[in-house]
């Protein structure tokens, strides 16, 4: 891959990872077995040792799964990845690689819900502290730092409420404490944004979405910046377990060759949808990192070359009409993830930020009345048809409610 090492990202997409092995396969072949063969007692004792080129076991390595690990290294400008079971895994993996009993760690306040819980509860049984804080706020940042801070952690945009933090600002406040910055990178895939260029040191995503794009994979990845610190953290994973196996990484590899194609066809989209919701007369608010309307836009063109798939928007008539509208969508699937082919849209205040509980999500922002969609790449038109059909539905019931109210008066 070395040739490839500068092209573009469009390039990188189809060929990064793509080793031509003895057989010289365009593209690389499904290693399907947990265990590999030694030539000779020496040959395997050597391979444990560390020394030698060869495979011992999956969990430990496997072709197929390097060739993807390979290939998001690259596209994200870091020295190794480590292909891991699910985003959750990828991010338990890394945080608890490096964090021990009594550090602490700042976390953004708007992260998917289980990452809430992860770091609020199950770090927290183990004895890591940490503080959650909206880290587009930088003097929050800042002042959320202790003495035994060894962590940022920042999800940008974050989800579901699409804040975005500014990740060079952090990076330097990490640095100074002596910390690592830490992405979750996953909204905006390596084609739109590539958090080490602003600083970060680790990067974390989770495959189910965007980088697989076909919403049959469940996957993670973590992304090391050094190549120094690739060793702690494949022990790490070794040791924890939760890997990803050659067929997942067969397909999200695959997936990849068409990610810029994709990402580009999701900004266009979603940002036509966006436009149209902001002018609508059911829609009470907005939020997409490419609207003017969104307070970091200016951050946002910055730090990303687009705006992503995903919207997050309020109607007017809150809960309910959010209830009524998710009801009455038909060609928008009605569905949790995000990042796929098709449009989904969902309500995540009752699913995917359920568990983080109220005060959590209130803290960040996840107000009751926040539909999320994530735009596929269907026509444009149709999505936007289908929406509106469904906002009409909502306005429909609204004013046979209000009809109802005269006549009960
Ligand atoms: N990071 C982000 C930003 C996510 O959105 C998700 C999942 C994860 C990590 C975890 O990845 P997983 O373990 O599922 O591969 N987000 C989801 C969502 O918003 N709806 O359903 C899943």
């Amino acid at each position: 891959m070395k040739k490839h090492d500068q092209a573009a990202p469009e390039t990188l997409a189809v060929h990064a990872g793509v080793r031509k092995g003895e057989f010289l396969p365009a593209v690389p072949p499904i290693f399907q077995t947990s265990t590999f063969s030694f030539d000779s007692a020496e040959q395997g004792a050597a391979l444990f040792a560390g020394k030698g080129k060869g495979y011992i076991y999956t969990r430990m390595g496997n072709p197929t799964v390097e060739a993807l690990e390979t290939a998001i290294a690259i596209l994200e400008g870091g020295a190794k990845g480590l292909a891991c079971g699910s985003g959750m895994a990828a991010i338990h993996t890394a945080l608890v690689t490096l964090l021990k009993n009594g550090d602490h760690l700042v976390c953004s306040d708007a992260v998917y819900g289980p990452t809430c819980t992860l770091v609020g509860k199950f770090l927290a049984d183990f004895g890591i502290e940490s503080t959650m804080v909206d880290t587009s706020n930088l003097a929050a940042v800042k002042k959320a730092m202790r003495p035994n801070t060894k962590v940022i952690y920042v999800e940008t945009p974050g989800n579901p409420t699409l804040v975005v933090s500014d990740l060079a600002a952090i990076a330097e406040v990490a640095h100074q404490a002596g910390a690592r910055l830490v992405v979750d990178n996953t909204f905006m895939s390596p084609i739109l944004q590539q958090p080490f260029r602003w600083g970060a040191d680790v990067v974390v995503h989770s495959l189910t979405k965007f980088l697989n794009g076909h919403a049959d994979v469940v996957g993670g990845m973590i992304v090391v910046k050094e190549e120094e610190d690739y060793p702690l953290f494949r022990k790490a994973l070794n040791h924890f377990g939760g890997v990803l196996p050659p067929m997942e990484s067969f397909l999200v590899h695959r997936g990849i060759k068409t990610l810029a194609l994709r990402m580009r066809r999701h900004c266009e989209s979603a940002f036509k949808i966006a436009e149209h919701l902001e002018t609508h007369e059911q829609v009470e608010w907005v939020r997409y990192p490419s609207l003017k309307s969104h307070p970091q836009y200016e951050l946002s063109r910055k730090q990303a070359t687009g705006g992503g798939a995903v919207i997050s928007f309020g109607l007017k008539g809150g809960v309910e009409a959010g209830r009524r509208m998710m009801n009455a969508v038909g060609l928008c699937t009605l569905a949790v993830s995000l990042g796929g082919v098709e449009t989904l849209i969902q309500h995540p205040a009752s699913m995917t930020h359920a568990s983080m509980g109220a005060e959590a999500r209130k803290h960040a922002n996840i107000g009751d009345g926040l539909v999320r969609i994530s735009v596929g790449i269907e026509d444009v038109d149709d999505v936007i048809a289908d929406i509106d059909q469904a906002l009409e539905a909502v306005a429909a019931a609204k004013k046979d409610h209000s009809e109802m109210h005269v006549a009960a008066t």
